[in-house]
């Protein structure tokens, strides 16, 4: 068991190499084992793009050697015709012998039928190796097929004593509450997610340009909730740098539940993920209807005395580091 876990440890390291840029395709590792030497090495290509098993397969020299190996991966092997043929197939025909999975694919269009095929083909199939870890890694994935809404994370800085702005925020240039490190940081994320989403008051009073500066990576689609339909073409969120939608009365009813129709919404448009950058109230909106999955919360050195109060939450702290002189706190739901 413990060589199983090896190698799937593996594939969900190189499965990291897709974070960003498979969505909404998970992110999948996949890597060939032939008498405890690894052969061959993949993981999905950006959306579109060949299936992890794929790329591992053609990477191997010698093909002869695969009907002697074992193809681990850290999701099952499709079985459906998507915008590319079944991963399942292309194993079978290759006449790999034995395939270690992580966890079960609960895309409908496969959930279980990339198994049956293997075996029903003389595979030899584990299931179940270092599932949760999988699972894990697979988490925006899992969320998204499972519970109907993009996975989650909501993302704030706060002052040192629990403010989000300074009371004079409109009169004031800017202020930052965390460092240069820090806002670095939050540029990867938003490369990692699929969406980023702020209200409107953060649109009219902050004009973010919500986009990838000081990281590579892709865009975030940006998604402003528009309450008011206060907001103008002439808004930075506008620009041409990157896909934006809009969330106005006319999809929505802003009266009650705004949490739960805005992951329908994101849900019907296929968004696997929301990195959820502001402000109070629609971080607030997030936590009170309980659809959150993660906190990242950084807390700079900075004292406001009065201000606009930071959401106020309750979670699992996971971890913390500090970022110079700010804290960064990592907050799991566990609901
Ligand atoms: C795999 N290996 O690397 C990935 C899988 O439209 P398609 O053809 O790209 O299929 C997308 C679906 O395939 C996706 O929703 C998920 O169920 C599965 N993703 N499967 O065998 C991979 N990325
Ligand atoms: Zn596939």
């Amino acid at each position: 068991m413990k060589i199983h876990e090896k190698y799937i440890k593996r594939c969900i390291e190189i499965a990291k190499n897709g974070l960003g840029s498979t969505r909404p395709n998970p992110m999948v590792g996949c890597v060939i084992v032939h008498d405890d030497i690894i052969i061959g090495e993949g993981f999905t290509s950006p959306y579109g793009g060949n299936h992890a098993e794929v790329n591992a397969i053609t990477s191997v020299k010698n093909e002869s050697l695969l009907k002697h190996s074992t193809l681990y991966v850290t999701l099952e092997p499709c079985s459906h015709f998507g915008k590319t043929p079944p991963c399942s197939d292309l194993i079978i025909k290759h006449n790999i012998p034995n395939v270690v999975i992580g966890c079960m694919d609960d895309n409908p269009e496969v959930a279980g039928k990339g198994i049956e095929k293997l075996k029903s083909e003389g595979c030899q199939v584990i299931l179940g190796v270092l599932e949760a870890e999988c699972k894990s890694h697979h988490k925006r994935f899992f969320t998204f097929h499972n519970k109907k809404r993009p996975y989650i994370i909501l993302k704030w800085a706060e002052s040192a004593d629990g403010f989000i702005a300074p009371k004079s925020r409109l009169q004031q240039k800017p202020v930052w509450i965390t460092n240069e490190a820090s806002r670095q940081l939050v540029h990867k994320w938003r490369t990692e997610e699929h969406a980023i989403l702020v209200g409107t008051t953060t649109v009219l009073e902050d004009n973010p340009s919500l986009t990838v500066r000081g990281w590579t990576g892709h865009n975030p689609i940006r998604i402003v909730l528009d309450k008011t339909r206060k907001l103008s073409k002439t808004h930075k969120i506008f620009n041409d740098e990157s896909k934006t939608m809009v969330i106005s009365s006319d999809e929505i009813n802003f009266d009650s539940n705004v949490a739960r129709q805005v992951c329908d919404f994101l849900f019907k448009n296929h968004i696997q993920s929301v990195i959820i950058e502001g402000g109070t109230t629609t971080l607030q909106t997030f936590i009170n209807e309980k659809l959150w999955d993660e906190v990242r919360l950084f807390k700079g050195p900075i004292l406001f005395k009065e201000g606009v109060k930071a959401p106020n939450f309750k979670g699992t702290l996971i971890s913390e580091k500090t970022l110079n002189d700010d804290l960064l706190q990592y907050y799991k739901n566990e609901l």
